[in-house]
């Protein structure tokens, strides 16, 4: 096993990764940037090494700094969280041959499943449900035009480097194509310096469907269910729960035995998440592959009592996984609420001072934040203060616990996102399970300006 593991990331998820190492008795080594220096994932590391200034390009998404306070600590391995270097092939390319052990899949997996045309393929092969569209990325309007008439409008051309929206246009009717095409061939280029977009069947209000794998190095593979992540504004995610309403046990077994085949066939190790979307039969597409720990981790952890970020230590090391697919149950209903530090109403970032900081406990409710009470928000990264996590015996359950803790929730001194999450749950649409990833347009249409401006 490791005796010292750095963590190169901050905020909840650097505290969470701190957690699973005391447990296991694990040293901890906190990078942190000029920002952060009085954070609390600094405090609770064993060691900590400053690795630049305030922005994270100078700071936690430094590959030299981070891999020099890894040699300069001797630790023995690196835990990337989420966001910043979680899906850097080349971090991990760097680890390998600085002989640390990169906490996630080899880099080979990771650049295979971050090409989303080439992860398309890939799964295709391994028989993954599949929404038609082009073979590849599109080089040319004559050969988007041709697959998009082959498999019908409306079409989606999404970037291969993508992920998160960006560089995805719909497009409704062949007039428009070619200069959607444009567009988002350069959106891609500025985002991800590789303007390459592929096309596929676009489908309507699916629902978010994601299943959570663990792979070890012996070939032993398995999953822990999915999560239902309809729930989200401009592709960042609100809500989050496992079970999802609409998956019976039948299909959870069977959406399970496709994506532990898929993990199988690329040779997947450590945690990853398969994204898919679920039209209004049932009928599930793959999306995406996330090589990552996710940020909504915890609602998997608490329907099956699974320690996900100890179970990625155990595998980085080279331990056979803790348990096997027989032994993977699920209990009651998990939600998640993310608390962002911002405007509830403009979505504007609220950075600050937190003057007054009180979260509820109480049965089954589990909360990962890294803030407390005169910490500071900082502008500089991720508006996500906080995760509040609830368990019950049923969904109704779990939504009484979400229910009750928002209520009892005090912030004060910047605004957040509980009184957004408090009206989400309090919608009917969501209490019947009514899900959709058109929920929040539904909900809170955007003020016409602001659509203008977002399509421009
Ligand atoms: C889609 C889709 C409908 N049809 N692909 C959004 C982010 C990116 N990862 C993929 N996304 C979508 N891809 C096809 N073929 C609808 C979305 C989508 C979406 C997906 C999941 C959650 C929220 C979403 C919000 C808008 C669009």
């Amino acid at each position: 096993m490791f005796k010292k593991i750095l963590i190169a990331n901050r905020g909840e998820i650097a505290l969470r990764i701190i957690h699973a190492c005391r447990e296991l008795g694990i040293k901890t080594v906190a990078v942190y940037s000029e920002a952060d220096e009085n954070s609390l994932h600094v405090r609770f590391a064993d060691e900590d090494v400053c690795i630049g200034p305030p922005r994270s390009a100078d700071s936690y998404l430094n590959v030299p700094a981070i891999i020099s306070a890894a040699e300069i600590t001797g630790a023995d391995a690196i835990h990337p969280g989420y966001g910043f270097l979680s899906e850097s092939a080349y971090l991990a390319e760097v680890c390998e041959a600085c002989h640390i052990r990169f906490i996630g899949p080899d880099p080979s997996v990771i650049k295979l499943l971050g090409d989303k045309a080439r992860a398309k393929k890939a799964m295709k092969k391994a028989g993954v449900p599949m929404l038609p569209g082009s073979d590849g990325p599109v080089d040319s309007e004559a050969k988007a035009l041709s697959v998009a008439k082959d498999i019908g409008f409306p079409v989606i051309i999404k970037a291969v480097a993508g992920g998160g929206g960006r560089g995805m246009r719909i497009v409704r009717t062949a007039a428009e194509l070619p200069n959607l095409l444009r567009t988002a061939q350069r959106e891609a280029e500025a985002a991800f310096g590789n303007g390459d977009v592929y096309v596929e069947k676009y489908l309507e209000n699916p629902r978010h469907i994601e299943f959570q794998i663990l792979g070890d190095h012996h070939g032993n593979v398995i999953h822990l269910g999915e999560r239902e992540c309809s729930i989200q504004r401009r592709h960042q995610k609100l809500i989050e729960e496992s079970p999802s309403p609409v998956i019976s046990e039948k299909v959870r077994r069977k959406m399970g035995g496709v994506v532990v085949d898929a993990a199988k066939a690329v040779q997947y190790t450590n945690a990853g998440t398969f994204e898919f979307l679920m039209d209004g039969e049932g009928r599930f597409y793959y999306m995406e592959t996330n090589t990552r720990l996710q940020v909504e981790h915890p609602v998997t952890e608490m329907v099956t009592g699974i320690d996900l970020v100890k179970e990625q230590i155990r595998i980085a090391a080279g331990h056979k996984l803790s348990i096997k697919q027989s032994d993977v149950t699920f209990t009651g209903h998990s939600i998640e609420c993310r608390i962002n530090a911002e405007d509830p109403d403009t979505f504007a970032p609220s950075p600050g001072v937190i003057h007054a900081w009180s979260v509820p406990g109480g049965p089954g409710v589990r909360v990962d934040t890294f803030a407390h009470a005169e910490c500071t928000v900082s502008p500089y990264y991720d508006s996500m203060i906080a995760k509040i996590i609830v368990h019950g015996r049923d969904r109704a359950e779990a939504i009484a616990r979400m229910r009750r803790t928002l209520e009892m929730t005090v912030i004060e001194g910047i605004k957040t996102s509980v009184p957004l999450d408090l009206k989400i749950i309090n919608e009917p649409d969501f209490q019947a399970g009514r899900l959709s990833t058109g929920f929040m347009d539904r909900f809170m249409p955007k003020p016409k300006d602001a659509k203008l401006a977002e399509s421009a």
